[in-house]
């Protein structure tokens, strides 16, 4: 079994309920046991050239799964589409992202995947929900979390409680 974080994220057509819909779906598919989720998190969007888009609505769930990493973009990517997610540019708005963040201490990067996900280390959106997790998780190539965190600003973000 492989131990997976995901984040969702969601900023048009009513968040909340974007990611309460995503986690039913997530749970729906074959082989793969929820075993967590970090609670609500809400943030200022980070878009290229200052574009003004809604607040951003976060969350990070832990799975164990045997689907391998590519399997369950496909299907992430099938739960997006099925929420209505239209991709028009980079960063754009969106109903529903899924991103995988970590896939037990796998290191990849080719044309469809890069993990642990690019970024990360710069997300308080991403760092603070894995943190309410797992306070002590290494994260591969990057290094441990709570140095990670050292790097970000808890103004950031705002817990929100559950979801
Ligand atoms: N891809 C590569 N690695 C991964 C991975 N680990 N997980 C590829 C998921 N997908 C991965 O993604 C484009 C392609 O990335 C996929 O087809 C897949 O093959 P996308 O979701 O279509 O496009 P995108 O999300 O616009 O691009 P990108 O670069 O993935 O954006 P991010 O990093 O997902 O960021 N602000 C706040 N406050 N909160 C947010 O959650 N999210 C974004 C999007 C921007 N601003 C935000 C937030
Ligand atoms: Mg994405």
């Amino acid at each position: 079994m492989a131990i997976v974080y995901i984040g969702l994220g969601s900023n048009l057509d009513d968040p909340q309920q974007q990611l309460s819909k995503a986690i039913i779906a997530i749970n729906e598919l074959d082989d793969v046991n929820v075993m967590c989720d970090s609670g609500l998190f809400r943030s200022k969007a980070m878009t290229l050239n200052n574009e003004q888009q809604p607040d951003y609505f976060n969350m990070v769930l832990k799975l164990e799964t045997q689907i391998n990493p590519y399997e369950l973009l496909d299907r992430l990517q099938a739960i997006e589409n099925d929420q209505g997610r239209v991709r028009q540019h980079k960063w754009g708005s969106r109903t529903l992202d899924l991103d995988i963040l970590l896939y037990d201490d796998l290191q990849l990067n080719d044309q469809r995947l890069t993990i642990p996900h690019p970024g990360i280390s710069e997300r308080a959106f991403v760092l603070y929900p894995l943190q309410r997790i797992e306070t002590e998780l290494d994260i591969p190539g990057l290094g441990k979390l709570s140095d990670l965190l050292k790097n970000v600003s808890v103004e950031d973000v705002q817990f929100t409680g559950a979801l």
